[in-house]
């Protein structure tokens, strides 16, 4: 069963949210057709490619984009779902001895999900060029256009193994930045929005608690304010 929702909708259920709107230009265009998400918690989907597998030839062939989204990327999903389900059990049985394993494999299997995905909606047969909003905003942050293409295609060429080349928005400082992402499984989920978070670096504790992370970590959640990251959960879902 499927139906045409929003690209937004399609955005937010794999959880790129702004990160992805940023780099994808126009918001809310009905550009391609998903499963409708599932009520309540749902298990992550491998969404259909937004064009036929042949459709980026001779740029990609068509077995490579085959194998690339039906092996890997579904590989990706599968090992996201039963890593979740593995940290459910965990919470059953209050059993955290593998939470650092299951939590490698969170973000390995994540990443691997989102960026995926994003990579996808990055190209469409026959490219183009950017305009409007996302053109003014390369030029002001990279000087011109061609200089951010070449300082991506340099940064692209030169991630050191695995990785990705990547355009991102950073919200705080309201800026396009091109960053490498080496290994992506190195501990987040791209695309995710910081809710709440505990420092512990040890510069955070030390003075007071010495090696006693444990408990620093114990008395920082009682300190947790739930009314602003329910504000900030709030915004995430607009
Ligand atoms: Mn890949």
């Amino acid at each position: 069963m499927s139906a045409v929702i929003s690209r937004r909708d399609v955005l937010r259920s794999v959880g790129l949210g702004t990160l992805a709107l940023s780099l994808g230009g126009a918001a809310g265009g009905k550009v391609w057709s998903a499963p409708a998400p599932a009520t309540g918690p749902k298990e992550y989907e491998l969404p259909p490619l937004p064009y036929d597998y042949g459709a980026l030839v001779p740029e990609i062939e068509e077995s490579i984009l085959r194998v690339h989204h039906g092996k890997h990327h579904a590989g990706y999903v599968r090992g996201l779902n039963a890593t979740l389900k593995k940290l459910e059990e965990a919470r059953g049985s209050d059993d955290y001895s593998q939470v650092q394993a299951l939590s490698r494999s969170l973000a390995f299997h994540g990443s691997g999900h989102i960026l995926h995905t994003l990579y996808w909606q990055s190209m469409k047969p026959g490219g183009g060029e950017p305009k409007g909003a996302l053109l003014k905003a390369l030029e002001r942050d990279f000087g011109s256009f061609e200089a951010f293409r070449a300082q991506f295609l340099a940064a692209t060429k030169a991630v050191e193994a695995s990785g990705w080349g990547l355009l991102a928005y950073e919200p705080a400082g309201k800026r396009l930045v091109v960053l490498q992402v080496e290994k992506h499984q190195n501990l987040t989920i791209w695309g995710v929005v910081p809710l709440l978070v505990c420092d512990v670096w040890e510069h955070a504790y030390y003075v007071q608690y010495q090696n006693r992370r444990a408990d620093y970590v114990e008395n920082f959640f009682r300190l947790i304010d739930w009314p602003a990251a329910a504000k900030r959960y709030a915004a995430a879902l607009e």
